[in-house]
């Protein structure tokens, strides 16, 4: 999974992918335009895999990963390109994700804090963006048509556009137009910002955090949003110490750190869930949609296993852990042969049999 950090410049973006993923990116007042993206991969730290790979002991323990992506092209007020331009547009259009960063700490030499205006004001910034992108290809429609090439594709697409032009343009989300199937691969094709789930990041400080509930109340009405003392949380990743990272924790009321608690969310927000396939020599974890099909799930892990799926073994984490063993969980009548059409759960342990 990849997630974009956005906002406005100081809001804390870099301070937070440091926290995120125990970089030491730079964190710099007013480069942002200039300075490259920063991006790094962390693994998900999964206990349920830690647990999985004691039972199994394989030779190699395998989890899920999440990009994360500083994205250092939102410069202040460039109405002309609009906010989000420069290095680093191609990385955000592709994630799965945006993690909206509203500064809510004081910081000279800027203003006093308005995380709520700031919310606004960069998914204004992302409607328009979108709008551009919707208009442009409209144009670009008009044009086939005019040189005779009036298709049925391009007249659904145009429909489609059509619709996302008005809804935009009432300031909402493309998230929350009602799409079918067609309409929603048509769409899914223009990397729309305001298509991909979003959460709120509130970043206040140290002295603030955990007092904020009217502020978070507030947000809630439109987004999901969580609360992080970034500046802390970026010291804290860095102590190397988890024995005094929890004691500093415990001292903020911070029970799961900025990275888990970001992750937990974010799976939520996306629909992913996790299963699992184990073995001597592989334990790994792997994330597929909730809602997917044994057949996706064996997708998931190779493109053969799907050409050729005759049955997914399957049995569940919490019945192995709960009975100890792989074996016990068969003699309880645990251990199931599921079809393409299962839909798996999250926690599930599967072994596709298969046939190429
Ligand atoms: N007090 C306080 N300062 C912060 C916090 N997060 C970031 N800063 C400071 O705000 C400035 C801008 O942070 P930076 O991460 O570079 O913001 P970016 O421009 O969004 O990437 C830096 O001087 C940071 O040290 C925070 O949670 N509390
Ligand atoms: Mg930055």
């Amino acid at each position: 999974m990849k997630i974009g950090l956005i906002g406005l410049p100081n809001s804390g973006k870099t301070t937070i992918f440091n926290a995120l993923t125990k970089l030491e990116a730079p964190v710099t007042a007013y480069t942002n335009a200039k300075a490259e993206p920063n991006v790094a991969v962390v693994e998900v730290a999964d206990d349920r895999i830690r647990r999985l790979s004691e039972i199994y002991r394989p030779k190699k323990t395998i989890f899920t990963t999440i990009e994360f992506i500083d994205f250092a092209g939102v410069t202040k007020g460039s109405a002309k390109d609009g906010l989000f331009s420069g290095p680093g547009m191609e990385l955000i259009k592709n994630a799965d994700a945006l993690a909206l960063v509203a500064r809510n700490f004081s910081k000279e030499p800027e203003p006093s804090p308005t995380p709520i205006n700031d919310i606004e004001k960069i998914i204004d910034e992302l409607l328009i963006s979108d709008l551009i992108i919707a208009e442009n290809r409209l144009e670009r429609i008009a044009h086939a048509y005019m040189r005779g090439k009036k298709t049925n594709a391009l007249q659904i697409e145009e429909k489609v556009l059509r619709r996302i032009v008005d809804h935009v343009s009432e300031n909402r989300a493309i998230s929350n137009l009602d799409l079918d199937r067609e309409q929603e691969k048509i769409v899914r094709g223009f990397q729309f910002f305001t298509h991909k789930p979003m959460m709120v990041i509130l970043n206040s400080d140290e002295y603030g955090f955990g007092k904020n509930s009217d502020l978070l109340s507030e947000i809630e009405k439109k987004h999901q949003v969580i609360e992080f003392a970034g500046q802390f949380e970026m010291e804290l990743s860095r102590l190397n110490d988890p024995e005094e990272e929890k004691l500093f924790m415990a001292d903020m009321g911070i029970e799961e750190s900025a990275r888990d608690r970001l992750t937990r969310l974010a799976y939520g927000l996306v629909g992913y869930i996790s299963f699992f396939t184990v073995g001597p020599d592989e334990v790994r974890a792997w994330n597929i949609h909730e809602g997917n099909t044994a057949l996706e799930a064996a997708g998931a892990i190779h493109s053969d296993l799907a050409r050729g799926f005759i049955r997914a073994e399957c049995f569940t984490y919490d019945d192995l852990v709960a009975y100890g063993s792989e074996k016990a969980v068969r003699e309880k009548g645990l251990f199931r042969l599921e079809g393409k059409n299962y839909l798996v759960q999250d926690g599930n342990i599967l072994s596709i049999r298969f046939n190429v």
